[in-house]
């Protein structure tokens, strides 16, 4: 679905816009399954290992993780898409209504940029003691903050897909309009100290599956915090013009969408052996160090 130039202005306007109804549950319940089956497969090595007791088995998506990760929070990392790699997850990256909206901004030739990020978030009481970092809110930050700053000049534009609804309760996402005004924040080093924040207040963003809020990395942005037993899956992928540097030194993007050379898009199975050739799935991403001054 392409946008309008009304929407398009609204986007460069406030930083953000959010598009309700973009996707249709059917473009979402593919990524859904996959990730329930993975789920599923963890659960059950999970269980037999001795980590975990019970499989609630007979809980719908948007609570099961909740309930396991609470008994063995590791069942909920590393789900981000290129450590799935999900044929369902490389079809929602190119789905074709999230590209012809993204195309009304970016133009034809289109980069997946490689951070994306799948959020399965749960609210922090439910997690045991072996939980790595609180995992219940995303503190406000700018994308272009933790990314090299040749991307500064960048339009990198994040597209926050809900698998399930997001609302305040259960932590959804929160933006200060027109933020991207005001150039790269310092960061403390993943979130804005306060005396750093642009002007302008937060604004909750509640939204249905189906709905996508695209945002730019200069947006100052945050998760709220989760209060709520119904665990807020969301997605969140970026993309832009391959001709513009992404920031990241480490890994490489794909083209989604090239009018020009529609032999670039990538196939499903190159993507695969893209991210097998540039992630060894046992080691952590690697940090960017934008502030090394932080402490
Ligand atoms: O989903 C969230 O809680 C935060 C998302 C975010 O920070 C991002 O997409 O850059």
């Amino acid at each position: 679905m392409s946008l309008s130039a009304a929407q398009v202005d609204r986007f460069h306007d406030e930083g953000y816009l959010q598009i309700d109804g973009l996707l249709r549950q059917e473009d979402l319940n593919p990524v859904i399954y996959e990730f329930e089956m993975i789920i599923d497969r963890r659960a059950r090595q999970m269980y037999a290992d001795g980590h975990l007791t019970q499989l609630h088995e007979r809980e719908p998506f948007e609570r099961r993780i909740g309930l396991l990760a609470a008994e063995h929070h590791p069942i909920a990392r590393d789900l981000g898409p290129n450590r799935v790699l999900g044929c369902a997850m490389f079809n929602l990256m190119c789905n074709p209504r999230l590209l012809d909206a993204l195309d009304s901004i970016l133009g034809p030739e289109i980069l997946a940029h490689p951070t994306q990020v799948v959020r399965p978030r749960i609210r922090d009481r439910d997690l045991s003691a072996d939980r790595r970092r609180t995992t219940d809110r995303t503190p406000i930050h700018q994308d272009a903050g933790v990314l090299r700053p040749d991307v500064d000049e960048t339009l990198l534009i994040t597209a926050w897909i809900p698998l399930t609804r997001a609302d305040e309760e259960n932590g959804c996402l929160a933006v200060i309009p027109g933020s991207h005004r005001y150039g790269v924040r310092r960061h403390d080093p993943h979130s804005i100290p306060d005396e750093e924040l642009p002007p302008g207040d937060l604004r909750p963003l509640p939204v249905d599956p189906g709905s996508v809020i695209f945002f730019t990395h200069l947006v100052c942005h945050c998760g709220l915090p989760h209060q709520s037993d119904r665990v807020r899956w969301s997605i969140d992928l970026r993309y832009q013009d391959p001709a513009q540097p992404t920031g990241n030194p480490v890994f490489e993007g794909s083209i989604v969408r090239s009018r020009s050379n529609p032999q670039s898009e990538l196939t499903y199975p190159q993507w695969v052996s893209q991210w097998k050739r540039q992630l060894v799935h046992d080691n952590p991403w690697p940090p960017i160090p934008r502030w090394p001054e932080a402490k």
